[in-house]
C-alpha cells in the first residue's frame, strides 16, 4: 500500500477527479482517497513509477506534496 500527499483537494468532486486519475494509471488499483488528511493510498501490481503519478494528479488539477 502507498500513500500519497495531495494539495488542492476540497470536496468529493476533487476526490472522484482524483480517483480517476489514479485509476487511468496502469498497474494502480484500489485506489482510496481521504479528503480529511489530503491523502491517497491505492496498491501497485507493478512498480509505478512517482513521476507519472505526480503527472496524472497534476493534469486532473492537484498536487502531489512531496516528502
Ligand atoms: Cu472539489
Amino acid at each position: 500500500m502507498k500513500t500519497v500527499k495531495i494539495k488542492g483537494m476540497s470536496c468529493q468532486h476533487c476526490v472522484k477527479a482524483v480517483l480517476k486519475a489514479l485509476g487511468e494509471i496502469d498497474g494502480v488499483v484500489r485506489a482510496q482517497v481521504d479528503l480529511d488528511r489530503g491523502e491517497a493510498t491505492f496498491e501497485e501490481l507493478h512498480p509505478v513509477d512517482d513521476a507519472l503519478i505526480r503527472e496524472k494528479i497534476a493534469k486532473a488539477g492537484y498536487e502531489v506534496v512531496q516528502e
